[in-house]
């Protein structure tokens, strides 16, 4: 039987940052193919398996589409009405009787990828008023904010690798071509990484592990985890050594130039070497290469930026670009211009971190949230300005914060725990009250934050593919539902999301709008990136700081580590293409195949350790351990050990440890709070076959 939604639909997946345009077919009411979409200026035909799997999550009959309400171990249905005035009462008398920082909020890594929840959620927090605000920001690139803050004014001025006309690729820490690309939204990795080869460029990755991404760069570099920082020092002392900085266009605009070269003048690659693992002469030529190449771009994600140094890792990685002329030019690193620009009216020196702290460590907030790693502790610990409730929105911080063991028993304690999810998992089966939003193909979607971190200036807006039940309600409802009981009287009515998107697309630099992006479903190309400094600068004096007071003092940090014996064995983790964090695992496509939730150590650890392939080992940290499975691989270096993250027992075909049962809420990277999740301590031991 056919319906009025079949044909051909044009959609950007929201699943991770690549936001590749689809092209979807439906027949009968369903989809029944998915495939990329050519004429996508940025995507240009680009899908990965998890994009495949689209309509798969539609299909799942575990997802939620109606409120549920917990009374101890059962799950009742509610009504939409009903769910919202016994959320908004509960939480309003919780902070009656606790005080407004008694509600914590956590907001998880799908708000951004869903520009109804981005667009509306901030009034609800608005009206609760709350500072327990937590996100997945401070277990991810908390450390790039920083240091853009620090050198360029604003957390979000990002500099982004400008792959495609770049000739030196220096990859530290980041698996584009398994995460898909990340504060870099670069989709079809594979073939834009053949292009800048093709056209005679140079691809070196450094990670502790050969990865999916080293496989296909001319140089792999293992490094010791959590030395990065030591050896961008030493990159920039032999720079500095050998007279090979060139100011670039921005050296006009640019300050502390002379405390930078001081700073790394200790930093030398013969120091270094042990410690990183990485021999002199490679850092030293690694060096020239960089500097000689005629557009280089330096690039840190992940691996760099969760690690005890990610602070320092963000902003030597932006000064190498800076003294080698590579930072906002053709080819470098640059500053992208979105259509919808949330920087289009920045305040200028705007101070964002320290302006109040968590209560029981005095962590310091940044940018309006404070360090997820503590907010197991601030629920725990009785006194005043306790967290009493709990409101999580697209999050799963069981799995996916530090010691999730401990924040599970935190979450039964609560008086009162709402989450806004799709699924009942390991987080929200502590909530009182589940409300599940309309999703995916369910909405429209124009990607408001992901266009800021694109390597092309693009602009796509699509329509929702398929319609919602009666029953169903999209998560800016939500949102609104909430924060007009929430607010009483006071509660004026918001706009929409969609005419927020509208405002801000005629008021953005291409004077576009909405209208024009429906009548240009595959998007509109704007061009290569251009240059934006320093104009798009948001210090108070208007110049790039290259050596910020707080980041020369955290050296002394760092330095410290080079007297210190290093510990024997360091986890880290590693993201699998066919898996999203901690949630897709109920889509069958693409949990087929052996278990891949595996512990993967060297061969020379393995003999050490007396461990055989597919054996189980007990892997331990401070906090906790866990029991999985040995995959002996010379992919991984000797003395690292690799579990990804997001698995949980109930994770059917594809169940595994939670590698957040090892991680370590009072390790932090103390110049920023955010989360150490790679080069962790850790012990392992084999176990007794079964
Ligand atoms: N050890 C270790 N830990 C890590 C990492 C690591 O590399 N190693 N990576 C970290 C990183 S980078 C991140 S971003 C975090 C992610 O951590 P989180 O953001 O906490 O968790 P996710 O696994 O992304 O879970 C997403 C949740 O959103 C729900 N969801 C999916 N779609 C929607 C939707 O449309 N609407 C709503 N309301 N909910 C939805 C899912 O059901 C799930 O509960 O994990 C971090 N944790
Ligand atoms: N398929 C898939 N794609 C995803 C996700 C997913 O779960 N699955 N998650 C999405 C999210 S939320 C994010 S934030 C991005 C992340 O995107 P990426 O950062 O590209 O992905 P990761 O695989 O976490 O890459 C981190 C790399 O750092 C290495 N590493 C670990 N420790 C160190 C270290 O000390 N030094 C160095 N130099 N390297 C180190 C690891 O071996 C790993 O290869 O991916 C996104 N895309
Ligand atoms: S790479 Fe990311 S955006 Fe592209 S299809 Fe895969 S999940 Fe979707
Ligand atoms: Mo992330």
């Amino acid at each position: 039987m056919s319906t009025a939604l079949d044909g051909t639909h044009y959609r950007a997946c929201n699943l991770c940052e690549a936001i590749c345009g689809l092209i979807l077919t439906v027949q009968d009411g369903r989809v029944t193919s998915v495939r990329g979409d050519p004429d996508d200026p940025l995507s240009r035909g680009h899908i990965c398996p998890k994009g495949a799997a689209l309509p798969d999550i539609h299909a799942d009959p575990r997802r939620l589409k109606r409120p549920l309400r917990r009374d101890g171990d059962t799950w009742t249905e509610l009504g939409w009405d009903e769910a919202l005035d016994y959320v908004a009462t509960r939480l309003r008398d919780v902070q009656t009787q606790h005080g407004q920082d008694s509600v914590a909020v956590y907001q998880g890594n799908p708000s951004v990828h869903n520009s109804g929840t981005m667009l509306s959620s901030g009034g609800l927090w608005r009206a609760l008023g709350t500072r327990q605000r937590y996100s997945a920001t401070s277990v991810d690139q908390l450390p790039h904010h920083y240091a853009a803050w620090q050198m360029f004014g604003h957390p979000l001025l990002l500099p982004i690798p400008d792959v495609d006309r770049t000739h030196f690729f220096l990859i530290l820490g980041g698996n584009p071509l398994a995460s898909n690309g990340s504060i870099m939204t670069a989709p079809g990795m594979r073939a834009r990484l053949k292009a800048l080869r093709a056209r005679g460029g140079r691809v070196v990755v450094v990670d502790p592990r050969r990865t999916e991404t080293a496989d296909v760069a001319d140089l792999h570099v293992p490094i010791r985890p959590g030395t990065d920082a030591l050896l961008l020092l030493a990159l920039l002392h032999v720079i500095f050594e050998e007279n090979l900085d060139q100011g670039g266009r921005t050296a006009a605009f640019t300050d502390g130039l002379p405390e930078l070269r001081r700073a790394s003048a200790p930093f030398t690659p013969e120091r270094v070497a042990d410690r990183t693992g990485v021999d002199a002469a490679t850092i030293r030529n690694l060096a020239r290469d960089f500097a000689a190449a005629s557009h280089a771009v330096a690039y840190g994600r992940m691996g760099v930026s969760t690690q005890a140094f990610g602070g320092l890792c963000q902003w030597l990685v932006n000064a190498l670009n800076v003294v080698t002329g590579n930072l906002d030019r053709e080819g470098g690193a640059m500053f992208p211009t979105p259509a919808f620009d949330t920087l289009a009216r920045v305040r200028k020196g705007e101070q964002v971190m320290g302006r109040w702290h968590t209560r029981v460590r005095a962590l310091p907030e940044f940018d309006g949230e404070l360090p997820v790693a503590a907010l197991a502790e601030e629920i725990l610990t009785p006194g005043e300005g306790q967290v009493h409730a709990v409101i999580t929105s697209c999050g799963n911080p069981v799995l996916s914060t530090p010691n999730g063991a401990q924040l599970k028993r935190a979450l039964g304690t609560l008086d009162f725990m709402v989450s806004i999810d799709i699924y009942l998992n390991e987080t929200t089966r502590h909530a009182h009250v589940i409300l599940p939003p309309a999703t995916g193909l369910e909405t429209e979607h124009y990607d408001v934050i992901f266009h800021h971190f694109a390597v092309r200036n693009t602009a796509r807006f699509n329509a929702p593919v398929l319609p919602i039940g009666e029953d169903q309600r999209f998560d800016h409802q939500i949102f609104e539902g909430l924060r007009t009981r929430l607010a009483g009287n006071d509660a004026r009515p918001a706009s929409t999301p969609t005419e927020r998107l509208d405002f801000g697309l005629r008021h953005g630099p291409y004077r576009t709008s909405l209208e024009e992006l429906r009548t240009h479903p595959h998007g509109i190309d704007y061009g290569p990136l251009q240059p934006r400094l320093p104009e798009r600068l948001a210090t108070t004096d208007g110049r790039v700081h290259l050596a910020p007071p707080p980041l020369l003092a955290d050296l002394a940090r760092l330095e410290v580590t080079l007297h210190n014996d290093p510990p024997e064995l360091l986890l880290i983790g590693r993201r699998q293409l066919r898996r999203n964090n901690s949630w897709m695992h109920g889509v069958q496509r693409l949990t087929r195949g052996p278990a891949t939730c595996t512990l993967q150590l060297h061969p020379h650890d393995a003999a050490r350790l007396g461990v055989h392939n597919g054996q189980h080992v007990r892997v331990a940290s401070r906090v906790g351990a866990v029991t999985v499975p040995a995959e002996i691989t010379d992919r991984v270096m000797p003395g690292v050990v690799s579990l990804p993250h997001g698995y949980g027992p109930a994770h059917g075909q594809q169940s595994g440890a939670s590698a957040n049962d090892l991680t370590d809420p009072d390790t932090l990277d103390t110049l920023t709070g955010n989360a150490v999740l790679n080069g962790l301590p850790v012990q392992l031991t084999a176990l007794a076959p079964t």
